[in-house]
């Protein structure tokens, strides 16, 4: 007799449109399909991911971003896979790409009802040593009566109604929330399917690890420095002192705190007083995805999600991932008016 459960694979698919069946009973089934399109895009990247070194696909493109930020050559590609696949998905009205200025609107007779904002291939500095790396995005729904504007994504990321990333490093997992919870999924290179691995992830309340740019530390407020000094040196000497991990991509440090537990941090500082990370594609997908984990992610002073941007580029400081440990983070600030 045959294993049931190796012959009754759940794929992303699958998963979702059964989501879809038990839970919108009223769903047209759109969202299943523009994931579809997003499911499509990663493969494709991953695939181009995995064999850069071998196609001359590592360096740089010669060109740079809207943040100034010089393109790999990867970058450019994982970008044009993506706007390639969601607009002919018929799913969606306005893109908002990392690598692009402006919004792209698409023409409407391949128009549909979402807003995708999406960073094709985050952690770009890490692509030519072959460390992981990984694509964010977040799903919004266009208001009512709108056909797609700017307005259509400049808004917090409460009203997301998706969001994930998916890892490329030594497996590609798509992790994805719908709104009711967050679920892994495994890119099976052999079938080509994204399938069930990681059900219902739920952040652990407090973590060991701490992930962040340490070398920034002689920019950082009193606040964090106060913070991480804790972790490193607890008050309570019968607490051992925190482990520091930081790869420098964000999906894989946000992926292991995900799993693992623990507080990813980049801080707004001295020199890049709004922090680094974008807003729409960066920090709104990652703090829906851990809220909806059972975590918590903020900027220091307020939740992330409640933040409104006021540009598509806009950047905040963010600290998210464990509940607890974030809330300490908080009430550093909170002592520091
Ligand atoms: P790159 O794409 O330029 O490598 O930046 C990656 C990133 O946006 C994010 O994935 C990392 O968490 C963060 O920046 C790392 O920034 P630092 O190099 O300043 O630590």
């Amino acid at each position: 007799m045959s294993d049931h459960t190796k012959t009754n694979l759940i794929t992303l698919t699958r998963h979702v449109f059964q989501d879809q069946v038990e839970n919108y009973k009223e769903a047209s089934g759109d969202l299943t399909l523009l994931l579809t399109a997003i499911q499509i895009g990663c493969k494709f990247v991953a695939s181009n991911v995995r064999k850069a070194s071998l196609i001359s696909m590592t360096g740089l493109a010669n060109s740079s971003n809207i943040q100034g930020e010089e393109q790999k050559k990867l970058d450019v590609i994982a970008n044009e896979i993506f706007v390639n696949a969601l607009r002919s998905s018929g799913k969606v009205a306005v893109m908002v790409s990392e690598e692009d200025e402006e919004a792209i609107f698409v023409e409407s007779q391949y128009q549909g009802k979402y807003c995708v904002v999406f960073d094709p291939l985050d952690g770009s500095s890490n692509i030519d040593c072959g460390v992981s790396i990984g694509t964010i995005f977040g799903i919004y729904k266009v208001k009512e009566d709108s056909t797609g504007q700017l307005s259509d994504v400049l808004r917090p990321g409460s009203e997301m109604v998706a969001a994930g990333y998916c890892t490329y490093g030594s497996c590609s997992t798509l992790v994805l929330t719908t709104g009711q919870g967050v679920n892994g999924y495994t890119l099976d290179t052999e079938i080509g399917e994204f399938i069930l691995t990681h059900p219902n992830i739920q952040i652990p309340s407090r973590g060991k690890i701490y992930a962040v740019n340490e070398g920034n530390s002689k920019y950082w407020d009193g606040a964090c420095t106060k913070y991480f000094h804790s972790l490193k040196f607890p008050a309570d000497p019968k607490k051992s002192p925190y482990s520091a991990r930081y790869v420098g991509s964000m999906v894989a440090d946000v992926h292991r705190t995900m799993l693992y537990g623990g507080i990813f941090c980049y801080p707004a500082d001295s020199k890049s007083k709004n922090g680094k990370l974008r807003i729409l594609y960066e920090c709104f997908p990652m703090a829906f995805l851990v809220e909806q984990a059972g975590g918590r992610a903020t900027t220091g002073r307020k939740r992330m999600l409640d933040v409104h941007p006021e540009t598509i580029h806009a950047r905040s400081p963010i600290f998210l991932g464990s509940k607890e440990d974030v809330q300490d983070i908080e009430a550093f600030y909170k002592a520091e008016p």
